[in-house]
């Protein structure tokens, strides 16, 4: 009896571990507002250390190296759920190109994450011109992607 209950509550956390894979995004929606909302945090970290690139607020280290660290790991979220059938229709500025062209939109994700590793990098190292630098480079590899994948 106490190995049918072993395996019953086995089979029950594998299940359980399968459909919240399978169901992590149920609905085209879902996926949406899971994008919107990283975006969203991502985009006002960004900001942040903007403001001090543009000599708009002082220049503190530690929270600009803060910044850059949650914009590094924020970049490494979104993507799957852009690639979710349907999500390009709805409440989104996803053009339906980027479905069709996966290799391109898996290559402008792969150059955003690799250049905000590379600001939280160099902002964990707090040299302020080069954090300039590579902002600028995070900035470019965002309008990349926006301007071939997002509509107005
Ligand atoms: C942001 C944001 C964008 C990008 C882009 C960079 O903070 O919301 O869409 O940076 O403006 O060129």
């Amino acid at each position: 009896m106490k190995k049918v209950l072993r395996w019953s509550v086995c089979a029950l956390f594998v299940a359980g571990i399968f459909s919240v894979a399978y169901a992590q995004f149920a609905k085209p929606e879902q996926a949406i507002e899971y994008r919107q909302g990283v975006m969203l945090v991502m985009a006002h970290h960004f900001g942040r250390i903007g403001a001090v690139v543009q000599d708009k607020v002082p220049f503190d280290k530690a929270s600009v190296a803060k910044d850059a660290e949650l914009v590094a790991t924020l970049a490494t979220l979104p993507w799957e759920a852009f690639m979710v059938p349907g999500a390009e229709k709805g409440k989104t500025h996803l053009k339906a190109e980027a479905l069709k062209d996966k290799e391109g939109f898996k290559a402008a994700a792969d150059a955003t994450m690799a250049e905000t590793a590379k600001l939280a990098q160099v902002a964990a190292a707090g040299e302020l011109d080069a954090i300039k630098t590579q902002f600028g480079a995070v900035g470019k590899s965002c309008k990349d992607c926006h301007e071939k994948y997002r509509s107005r």
